[in-house]
């Protein structure tokens, strides 16, 4: 009892008490998950009947992709009632069980709370367009004009203008998504009232946590072209958080483009006013064009990929909280897009997981990743995400060459991460005995979850296993990051240190086999977890990842 006091004290000492911080969070985009009633969509008693397959994994947390009443033309980003549960996906009472049976797995539910911006079919903006007397039209942001002028040049994150006319308002409103996203205006008291109301409903019903959807772009000023970081970002930040989140134990992550490891010590500040984290994202605009969009590709820049992990992991160590992903919603899936999901698929999988689970933050593992599920390459009819037929619609219009086009779908469209879970080899990969509201990838019958689950070697048996050394070594919770090999070209390696141990993660990042003094440097030392049966002295294969716990007593002098 004595220890266990002490180990806390120690945390505390240096932050490291909060329980998402020897986490690992889950990602569910319900609509693909798990579908129970036939209609072809997931649903919430599909996750439900789900909850023992993540309790195997290990996860301590879900972070549902929204849920909530939409006309769903962003596939539910586009809220109509933040306080009722879309039909689609099921009913409160279903949150409610959702929410109770996890509890029983010990994992908490996290909501996607959207708050940049409601769906056109809201009430709110339904009595906001009736009229500029209206109480509610303040919630928005409007500007006059005529109705052939845009108030500015201003682009929508979908496409077309980020103004959309109203001829019952007689007046432009600002949209930073689709025009069925109208932006909400955050400079009104009244609507950050009602939004904090509602969170403290949601924390009531016990809900464990929050991911803000693009939350760093709220504190708009359109009249000077700012979307991100604008100037009372902070201030509404701190007051959301004091009204809310910091009335409970739970965890909040704020989605943000545009965080900088500066900003990102404001927003993950061991003081907790504002979020436990925010997703960043330096290391997923890396193989685009410079200044471009993510559909204009350019191959990895691998040395910038250490370069920014170690700058964000040095830069938060002790003073803010990282998070650790690779793969959501809206992104391709990192074993096609930065391993290599022909020939060494598995390899590649395990090789990318043990190198983001290795360091320090909380790790999310977003559904069918830890399967090593791949992209897809489908007709564009069989596409379904309003980004990726936006951006068909305007290149094909604007003369690209369809086979162009068709190159960067395949490589980003977020619709790669939005085909069905792939459960099983049986019809429809197991996800529903309905039509599946989005094709299931071809492969399911050798990707597959039940071809994977307790079976050794596995990629699922992998990350269960990388799971659960996180809980194993507080070294990978509170243990000091530091980058080897910079300037290798192929070599990915760091240390963690606390003052109990050391460990050694090193992975060839690519398919050819490379010498690596390190590698046989450690292999002396005690393997914790590798992605080949047999390791080649002085050799690391193609994509090989090796984590080493380092001897006690041994403090090799490991060159930095
Ligand atoms: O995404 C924010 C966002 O900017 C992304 O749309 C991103 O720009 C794009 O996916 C890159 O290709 C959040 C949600 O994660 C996304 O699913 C929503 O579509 C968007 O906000 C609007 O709510
Ligand atoms: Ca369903």
């Amino acid at each position: 009892m004595v220890r266990e006091n002490m180990v806390q004290a120690e945390k505390k000492k240096i932050g490291f008490e909060k329980w998402w911080q020897n986490a690992v969070i889950y990602q569910i985009y319900p609509r693909s998950f798990q579908d129970s009633n036939g209609d072809g969509i997931g649903d919430l008693q599909g996750i439900i009947s789900r909850l023992d397959y993540l309790g195997t994994l290990g996860v301590d947390a879900i972070w549902l992709s929204p849920v909530c009443r939409s006309p769903q033309d962003d596939n539910g980003y586009d809220i109509s009632d933040y306080q009722d549960i879309d039909p689609m996906f099921g009913t409160l009472k279903d949150m409610e069980e959702l929410i109770s049976e996890a509890g029983k797995r010990g994992i908490r539910i996290i909501m996607d709370l959207v708050l940049n911006h409601t769906s056109d079919e809201h009430p709110w903006f339904v009595e906001a367009k009736s009229g500029r007397e209206n109480p509610y039209h303040d919630y928005y942001v409007w500007r006059d004009g005529d109705p052939k002028t845009p108030p500015n040049d201003m682009k929508a994150g979908f496409g077309g203008s980020a103004w959309e006319w109203s001829p019952e308002a007689g007046q432009y409103y600002f949209h930073q998504f689709s025009a069925k996203q109208p932006d909400l205006n955050w400079d009104n008291p009244k609507v950050r009232q009602e939004i904090y109301q509602m969170i403290r409903w949601w924390m009531e019903k016990g809900v464990g946590g929050f991911r803000l959807d693009v939350i760093d772009q709220i504190a708009k000023v359109p009249d000077e072209r700012i979307t991100n970081n604008g100037p009372m970002l902070h201030t509404y930040i701190r007051e959301l958080s004091r009204e809310t989140f910091q009335k409970g134990d739970l965890v909040t992550v704020g989605e943000a483009w545009g965080a900088t490891p500066d900003l990102a010590r404001l927003y993950s500040s061991p003081d907790g006013t504002e979020f436990s984290m925010v997703f960043q994202f330096e290391h997923i605009l890396l193989d685009q064009q410079e200044g471009k969009e993510k559909w204009d590709l350019a191959p990895l820049p691998f040395l910038k990929l250490k370069e920014i992990f170690n700058q964000w992991q040095t830069s938060l160590y002790q003073c803010g909280w990282n998070s650790l992903f690779w793969d959501n919603h809206d992104l391709p899936r990192i074993v096609s897009r930065w391993g290599d999901d022909k020939r060494y698929r598995t390899e590649s999988a395990k090789m990318l997981a043990t190198l983001l689970h290795g360091m320090q933050g909380t790790p999310y593992i977003y559904q069918g990743e830890e399967l090593g599920m791949t992209n897809v390459r489908y007709s564009i009819e069989e596409y379904r995400d309003i980004e990726t037929l936006n951006l068909y619609r305007e290149r094909m219009e604007a003369g690209y060459e369809k086979e162009d086009v068709m190159a960067s779908v395949y490589a980003k469209s977020r619709d790669n991460a939005r085909t069905p879970m792939q459960w099983d080899n049986g019809i429809h990969a197991g996800f529903t005995d309905g039509i599946p509201w989005m094709k299931v990838n071809p492969n399911y019958q050798e990707i597959h979850a039940a071809a994977q689950v307790g079976v050794p070697g596995s990629v699922f048996e992998y990350y269960r296993r990388l799971v659960a050394l996180r809980k194993e070594y507080p070294v990978l919770t509170d243990g000091r990051f530091l980058m080897l090999m910079e300037k290798d070209e192929q070599v990915f390696s760091y240390l963690r240190e606390n003052d109990q141990c050391r460990m050694l993660v090193i992975c060839n990042f690519f398919g050819n086999p490379v010498e690596c003094a390190l590698a046989e440097e450690w292999d002396q030392e005690i393997l914790l977890i590798g992605n080949y049966e047999d390791r080649e002295a002085g050799v690391l294969k193609p994509y090989e990842a090796r984590m080493y716990l380092e001897k006690a007593g041994n403090n090799r002098e490991t060159v930095l």
